[in-house]
């Protein structure tokens, strides 16, 4: 699965296509829209056709900024207008999917029927709900999708204009919050080679900031935290609603304490919706926890959403779930 043993595959699924879309997961960040840019860039130097799929209703301030500074430069479509850009060969059309590698998650599922061609290029876990019938490209030990493009980019030997080496890094310091987590000393390099290429941190820095709103209803988010043992729990106010990147930003900043291998953020998502974010440092299972919960992730991170359920229901729930885990693994 990794890009070393799918070298080849690769290059051949891409010289062989000639409409290539791409498109990232819903509620784009920077990470999936930095690598969708930076694959388009590797693709039009491939004297591909490209297109890059957007739905999201609303965007991230990020997000909106650099699609703001890239209006114009890129060919962002909507998935309902893919029929209109498809070749009319249907094997010379290629979806690249990226930062997921699950149905639900992409912008658009349905848009996944209207190619035979698929190839996922991701940094998640594979699970039942992976896409069925794409090349896959997928290690889950990369930082992030940002990074792997990097890697592609490398395999071309072409080189990358300052503005996409910024993108890149972006997503790169977003997913490893800084580079502290998922942070190898592949990460580094690469995080050298794009500087060195001519990303600007002070961009990066300019691109990632946040609302400061938003950042003291996370830190009142923070205040209310619970440890057991090795894990955290954190839970959110309940008459605020928080945003899903939100819930898994703070669960995130857990990981940044002492003493702290898993991170779980409890919070409102709208009126009946109830969100948990999870994260850990690898060591402790939290998918196992969320599984049981009815929700997925891997070893590093994952979520579950519950119906009709308050904060504090959740909270007990996650807390005997945990318990039990925990009376099994000993
Ligand atoms: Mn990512």
């Amino acid at each position: 699965m990794g890009l070393v043993e799918n070298k080849l595959k690769l290059k051949k699924y891409i010289k062989k296509s000639k409409n290539v879309f791409l498109m990232g997961h819903k509620n784009l960040d920077l990470d999936a829209l930095g690598s969708c840019i930076g694959m388009y860039s590797i693709l039009k130097q491939q004297k591909k056709e490209c297109y890059i799929v957007i739905d999201d209703k609303e965007q991230e301030m990020s997000v909106s900024k650099v699609l703001k500074e890239v209006e114009g430069c890129y060919n962002f479509i909507k998935s309902a207008d893919i029929p209109i850009y498809l070749h009319k060969k249907n094997k010379k059309n290629l979806l690249i999917i990226l930062d997921t590698n699950k149905r639900k998650l992409v912008q658009n599922e349905e848009a996944l029927d209207y190619f035979d061609k698929k190839l996922i290029i991701d940094h998640h876990d594979l699970g039942n709900d992976t896409i069925e019938n794409a090349l896959i490209i997928e290690e889950e030990n990369i930082s992030s999708a940002c990074e792997l493009v990097v890697n592609i980019a490398n395999i071309y030997n072409i080189d990358l204009s300052p503005y996409i080496c910024t993108l890149l890094l972006s997503g790169i310091v977003l997913d490893t919050n800084n580079f502290t987590l998922k942070t190898t000393a592949d990460t580094f390099y690469t995080a050298y080679f794009l500087a060195a290429s001519g990303a600007s941190p002070k961009k990066v820095q300019y691109l990632l900031k946040q609302d400061i709103n938003t950042y003291i209803e996370q830190q009142k988010l923070l205040s209310n935290i619970e440890v057991i043992d090795k894990i955290a729990i954190a839970r959110g106010t309940p008459y605020i609603i928080y945003r899903k990147e939100d819930l898994a930003r703070m669960a995130d900043t857990l990981l940044l304490f002492n003493g702290i291998e898993a991170g779980f953020v409890i919070g409102k998502m709208s009126k009946d919706i109830v969100g948990l974010s999870a994260r850990s440092i690898g060591n402790y299972n939290i998918s196992h926890i969320l599984e049981k919960l009815g929700g997925g992730g891997d070893a590093y991170n994952g979520a579950c959403t519950f119906n009709k359920k308050n904060i504090s229901e959740v909270h007990e729930l996650l807390k005997k779930t945990i318990k039990k885990q925990d009376g099994e693994e000993k």
